[in-house]
């Protein structure tokens, strides 16, 4: 498939894993976004304790305050230098304004990310909104059936930096965010959780088909149902992806890349296999 040219650096956080894959669910999600809209980029990896010096080096901005009130520097972030030296380099962190500059600046009107920047009905917010039902229920669910494995495939030279990183932040050690040694009772409990965590969220994604289910049953039964066949209704917003979608497969993708031997088997299981499905469909699409 052809890209579309650009000089856009892309600053990710590597792995262990092969080909140092990253695992960051913000840095994936861009990237999924730069995937499907088929824009050219070149990547430079950053080890975990590098990425305030990094960013400093490289003028882009924080994305947030430490509580000290001194910057906080986060990846993604990109430069993109394309146009340059008649346009100014432009330097963005933060996932999210990342993605709506990609999506205004490389306007492909087959693709969107924010269908709303793109014909001017209704809000970047509401896609923010709906991708953080995501963020606030699904991830924070995960989180300690997986902060292990995420620490296990850092580098070595990560693994210290993301180690104290965390512990500061959650204020526990990393064995006491865990959800317990694998097939004990605590991290079934947890996995049961999470799994009602993703029916919950589940059943509120399906109410959109629930619509249309009533709107093409006046169709009468046969075409109603050739109908919601073509229509496919694969993502959130009908039968292409958009930002929460990428939101939603960036945090399924690590799952599958961290811990694809339990963790992912039981998940694409769950909701009747639609997650699972989710992250087949990116993969054919972005194939
Ligand atoms: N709001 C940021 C959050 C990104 C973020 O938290 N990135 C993590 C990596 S997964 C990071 O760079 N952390 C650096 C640190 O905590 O020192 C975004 O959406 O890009």
């Amino acid at each position: 498939m052809v890209r579309t040219a650009t000089d856009i650096l892309f600053f990710d956080l590597p792995t262990a894993l092969p080909g140092g894959i990253a695992i960051s669910p913000w840095t994936i999600r861009v990237k999924l976004a730069m995937d499907y809209k088929r824009l050219s980029y070149t990547v430079q990896n950053v080890e975990f304790g590098d990425i305030e010096r990094v960013c400093r080096e490289n003028n882009l901005p924080p994305t947030g305050t430490h509580p000290d009130g001194s910057p906080y520097f986060t990846l993604p972030a990109i430069i993109d230098r394309t146009g340059s030296p008649a346009v100014e380099p432009r330097r963005i962190s933060d996932s999210l304004k990342i993605m709506e500059y990609l999506d205004v600046t490389y306007l492909d009107s087959d693709k969107p990310i924010f269908p709303s920047i793109h014909d001017g009905v209704g809000f970047t917010s509401i896609h923010v909104l709906a991708s953080s039902k995501f963020g606030d229920a699904l991830y924070p669910s995960l989180r300690p059936l997986i902060m292990e494995k995420v620490y296990e495939v850092q580098t070595e030279k990560s693994k210290e930096p993301w180690r104290t990183r965390h512990e500061t932040l959650y204020k526990r050690t990393l064995a006491e965010l865990g959800a317990g040694p694998a097939g004990s009772d605590s991290r079934e409990k947890a996995w049961a959780e999470a799994e009602k965590m993703f029916e919950d969220v589940g059943k509120s994604m399906d109410v959109h088909e629930h619509d249309d289910n009533q709107r093409f049953t006046a169709l009468g039964p046969v075409i109603g149902r050739l109908v919601r066949a073509y229509q496919g209704h694969r993502w959130l917003m009908g039968d292409k992806p958009t930002y929460a979608d990428f939101v939603l497969v960036s945090f399924l993708g690590m799952v599958k890349l961290v811990d694809p031997e339990d963790g992912w088997v039981r998940i694409s299981s769950w909701s009747g296999g639609r997650w699972g499905r989710n992250v087949a469909e990116m993969e054919k699409l972005l194939r």
